[in-house]
This record gives C-alpha cells, structure tokens and sequence, in this order.
C-alpha cells in the first residue's frame, strides 16, 4: 500500500493540474491494490508469516567441491553409484547419465521447509516437480546440484523412472 501512495504522490506532482490523467492514475492504482487479494486470497497471509526462509530461497552456487554420481541401469541392474556419499556444506553433486537412461533424481522426505525449498531452488533446469530433476535423456548428461546453504543432513533421492526397480540413494551434508 504504501508503494501505490508513492507512485500516486508522484503522479501528481508530474501530472500537476491535469486532472483527467490523475484520475486514470487513482484508478488504475486501485485496480492494482485490489487484484491480489481476488485472484490468491489463500496464498496470500501464510507464506510471509510462517516461512520467511522457504520463499526467500534463491539458488545458492556450489562453493566447494564437486562429487559424481553415476547413474546406471545394465545387467546389473539399475542404481546411483555410488549410492550413498558425504560432501561438505557448499559442495555440489553432479548425475551423470551413463547407460539405461533416462534417470532422473527425485528427493523425497525432505520435511524441513527451509532445506526444501533451498535445495529446490538449487536445482536447475525444466524440473518435473518440486525436487525432482529433468529426465535425463542423452549418454553422459549431467545434471549438477549445488548443496550450497542446504542444511546439514541426509537427503534422500529415487530416481522416479526406476523407482521399482530400487534405483535409490542418499547425499549426507556434513
Ligand atoms: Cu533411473
């Protein structure tokens, strides 16, 4: 609100007398004032109360080092490997496609809100959800995750196209 009586002060002051202009501003002020609580009466009071953090999130860039995971589906079956690691805050994880595609990977369980949406913020590209990565369709695809500002603890992930076939593994942030 106290944005439009800005922008109205302005108007007036470079508008001066022409008062025909100065009630398209007023209007068209109060047009704006009034769309968001039309359009999203939900979404509006909760996220700025109750996750200050989560909405904030913006994707963190990796400021340490980079670990592989290969993603593999051959006769023996389909799995990350290695299918569990431990990185360091700031590290970052990078899949790679290397046969029986397409993997994707998927976190799942990630209770805490603020590790939610940070390492969701730091996953790049057309995602088919909310954690959970592009499909990776071409041999040797990477797809890097930045572990930067994610809290400390163990993040697990499926890869959903193989999820019954136990394609499965977990990242530790120390
Ligand atoms: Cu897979």
């Amino acid at each position: 609100m106290r944005f439009h009586g800005i922008a109205l002060l302005a108007s007036a002051a470079v508008l001066g007398a022409c008062g025909g202009e100065k009630k398209a501003a007023t209007d068209s002020a109060a047009a704006n004032a009034a769309a968001p609580s039309a359009t999203t009466p939900a979404a509006t009071p909760a996220p700025a109360a109750t996750t200050p953090a989560a909405s904030a999130a913006a994707a963190a860039p990796a400021t340490g080092a980079t670990h592989e995971v290969k993603m593999i589906g051959d006769a023996s079956g389909y799995k990350f490997d290695p299918a569990s690691l431990t990185i360091k805050s700031g590290d970052a994880v990078k899949f790679i496609n290397v046969s029986g595609g397409p993997h994707n990977v998927t976190f799942q369980n990630v209770t805490d809100a603020a590790a939610k949406a940070q390492l969701d913020a730091n996953m790049p590209g057309a995602k088919m959800g909310e954690l959970a990565s592009p499909m990776l369709m071409q041999p040797n695809e990477p797809y890097v995750v930045s572990f930067a500002k994610v809290p400390a603890g163990t993040y697990n992930f499926i890869c959903t196209p193989h999820a019954a076939m136990n394609m499965k593994g977990s990242i530790t942030v120390q």
